[in-house]
């Protein structure tokens, strides 16, 4: 696997006692430098745990992520809608697979990655915890979800360690055609009948908040985001980030003639930004504690689709020592 050759303790991989001053300043310098941090050159320990985190978190949220809109697979309205859905939810698996490689590079294996999500040590993305009740929660989630998504994954592109930077790219480029998709999609329906409208403002004013909560704690609140910036895994705090999707998406509700739920949200010609109402941080972090609505609805999932793909596990490694026990002889 990616990971051989990886995992062995080795001059790459001091533990946190063994780091010198020298050693983090060197490190420091490369980051400033805007080189790239490639999977066996020296780092240290906390660089390579923050980002076994964040790389395994986004990993988790894009598998966990393929269940809301894979509720919707059997009832897309048109072929057409369908076959847009089914590459959606297959590009989501993708990335999951991606991030889980660049991850590997860092010295962990995939079955501990999984493990931790299926033990509920590992978080993923507190919106994949929210029902798709409607038709047009689909469009909501494209437009919304994947636009937030792209709002944080651009500036990952030009994160420090080379192979998460390098994953962002496509992952990037299939995230925006999601967007796009899911916006088109909300335009039809706004172009459509008055129920049709009316489904449309629903799934806004249902997931609106809730894609507000993707970028994570508000900047005084952000226990990582100080050391992620210094080591340029993030580019922008958690606030900035939030506040660009508000600008980039008002403009989009106005055009699509529906109203973003949010008595507070103005332009604001002094600060060239809009001005938006405080989130409902008990809501996230009671979402964050497993308590959401559909937490353990998306665990059970997880795990049960896990127990049924053993045999194919197994499988893979039985064909894989067969072929090595071959190659050998
Ligand atoms: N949900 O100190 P910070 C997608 C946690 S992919 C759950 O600010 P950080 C594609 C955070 O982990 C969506 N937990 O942390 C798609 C930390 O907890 P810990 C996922 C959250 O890392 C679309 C604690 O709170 N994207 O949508 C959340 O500096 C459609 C303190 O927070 C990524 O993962 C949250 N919303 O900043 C798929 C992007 N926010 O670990 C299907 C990469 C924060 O100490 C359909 N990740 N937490 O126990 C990041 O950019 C960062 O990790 C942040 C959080 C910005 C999410």
């Amino acid at each position: 696997m990616y990971t051989q050759g990886l995992d062995q303790k080795d001059k790459a991989r001091p533990a946190a006692g063994e780091e010198t001053a020298a050693q983090q300043d060197a490190f420091q310098a490369r980051v400033d430098a805007e080189e790239k941090i490639e999977p066996k050159e020296w780092m240290p320990a906390a660089y390579r745990r923050t980002l076994v985190r964040q790389i395994s978190q986004h990993a988790h949220s894009e598998i966990i992520g393929m269940q809301p809109e894979g509720n919707w697979l059997t009832r897309a309205p048109s072929l057409k809608r369908k076959a847009i859905l089914l590459a959606k939810v297959q590009d989501e698996a993708g990335h999951g697979l991606y991030l889980y490689s660049a991850a590997e590079t860092l010295g962990v294996s995939r079955d501990e990655m999984v493990g931790d999500l299926l033990s509920g040590k590992a978080k993923y993305s507190s919106i994949f915890n929210y029902p798709t009740l409607t038709w047009a929660d689909i469009g909501a989630i494209g437009w919304l979800v994947d636009g937030a998504a792209i709002m944080n994954q651009i500036p990952l592109c030009r994160c420090s360690y080379g192979p998460y930077a390098r994953a962002m790219v496509r992952v990037c480029k299939e995230e925006s055609f999601h967007q796009r998709q899911g916006f088109e999609l909300m335009l039809e329906l706004c172009r459509g009948t008055g129920a049709q409208k009316a489904m449309a403002q629903d799934a806004l004013d249902r997931w609106w908040w809730p894609s507000l909560m993707m970028f994570g704690p508000n900047d005084a609140d952000s226990k990582h985001s100080a050391q992620s910036m210094a080591w340029k895994i993030k580019r922008f705090s958690n606030d900035e980030l939030r506040q660009k999707f508000v600008d980039v998406t008002a403009p989009q509700a106005e055009f699509l003639g529906l109203r973003i739920p949010d008595d507070d949200l103005a332009w604001n010609a002094e600060t060239g930004h809009y001005d938006f109402g405080e989130i409902d941080w008990s809501e996230f972090h009671q979402v964050l504690a497993g308590n959401g609505p559909c937490n353990r609805e998306r665990m059970e999932k997880r795990r049960a689709a896990h127990d049924n793909g053993a045999w194919v596990r197994e499988a893979a490694e039985a064909h894989a020592a067969k072929r090595a026990a071959r190659d050998a002889a």
